[in-house]
């Protein structure tokens, strides 16, 4: 048999949208044109503004959820999506302005390069200046949940709630199957860990959420902590397998719907 010829890998955008008017637009053109190599894939999670509309008019394939899941909800659909329409990588970009696409070229290369070779990357903000005031807060939940996985996963993990993350495809294939919901950021590490993928951090500067409404206020803090405290023990009591088991193929069909959207109205590559 004759050697494998390298294949252009076939890269994806998933931003996930709940009510970002007047900002999702400006991100998937952002995308566009820092990442060309990238297409863009806006999941609206039941928005109730011009948010589809201002993701079409940027140039973005949309998948529209009837009504709201949350965003592990939206990215699990982005992922399924990924997973059947054979993309070799992911990246979730959130539609509220905060993810730099000017970092996916070196997300990239950080996926498949020499030692860094990874199943994730992710976009860290505290191993440098974050590039905003982080809150408090937000600081120090990031802080006992690093704690936690870093001591979990023996590799530390910086930035456990950060979103702006990168997988290949079993991290696809992973995530499309199962991915958590309600604040799912740091849960997904565990699973990657469960499931021996490899994950690493690069170094990122975010900016604030612009306008918008953040799904995290102070009551819902509480819970988010109380919460995903509960899911990394439960996580732990888990069955390590000794290598990743792949995914099922994905059921025929499932993007029937949104297929005929897909073809020509979206993306670069
Ligand atoms: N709030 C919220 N966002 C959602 C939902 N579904 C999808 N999203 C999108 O998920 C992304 C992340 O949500 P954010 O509320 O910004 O969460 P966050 O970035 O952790 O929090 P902030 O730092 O306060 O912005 C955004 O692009 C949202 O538009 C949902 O049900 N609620
Ligand atoms: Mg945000």
């Amino acid at each position: 048999m004759a050697a494998e010829e390298p294949q252009e890998l076939r890269l994806l955008a998933i931003v996930p949208a709940y009510n970002e008017e007047g900002m999702i637009g400006r991100v998937v053109r952002d995308i566009k044109r820092q990442a060309p190599g990238f297409n863009v894939l806006v999941v609206d999670d039941g928005s109730t503004d011009a948010t589809v509309v201002e993701a079409e008019d940027g140039g973005a394939i949309v998948l529209r959820h009837p009504f709201n899941l949350g965003i592990g909800g939206a990215m699990q659909s982005g992922y399924k999506y990924a997973l059947a329409h054979g993309y070799d990588v992911a990246v979730q970009v959130d539609g509220d302005g905060q993810h730099k696409p000017e970092y996916l070229p070196q997300m990239l290369a950080a996926l498949h390069t020499g030692d860094a070779e990874a199943d994730m990357v992710y976009g860290t903000r505290f191993r440098g200046d974050p590039g905003y005031r982080v809150p408090l807060g937000r600081r120090l939940g990031n802080l006992i949940f690093s704690l936690v996985l870093t001591a979990i996963t023996r590799q530390k993990i910086t930035d456990p709630t950060s979103g702006f993350r990168m997988v290949n495809r079993r991290g696809i294939e992973l995530f499309a199957r199962d991915y958590p919901h309600d604040y799912p950021e740091v849960e997904a590490i565990l699973m990657l860990h469960n499931n021996r993928l490899r994950i690493h951090e690069v170094q990122v500067r975010m900016n604030a959420r612009g306008f918008g409404r953040s799904s995290i206020d102070y009551p819902r803090a509480a819970y988010y902590m109380v919460k995903v405290m509960l899911a990394l023990f439960v996580g732990l009591l888990r069955r390590r397998p000794d290598a990743f088991e792949g995914a099922p193929p994905p059921a025929t069909g499932e993007f029937a719907a949104v297929e005929a959207k897909a073809e020509g109205s979206g993306g670069t590559a």
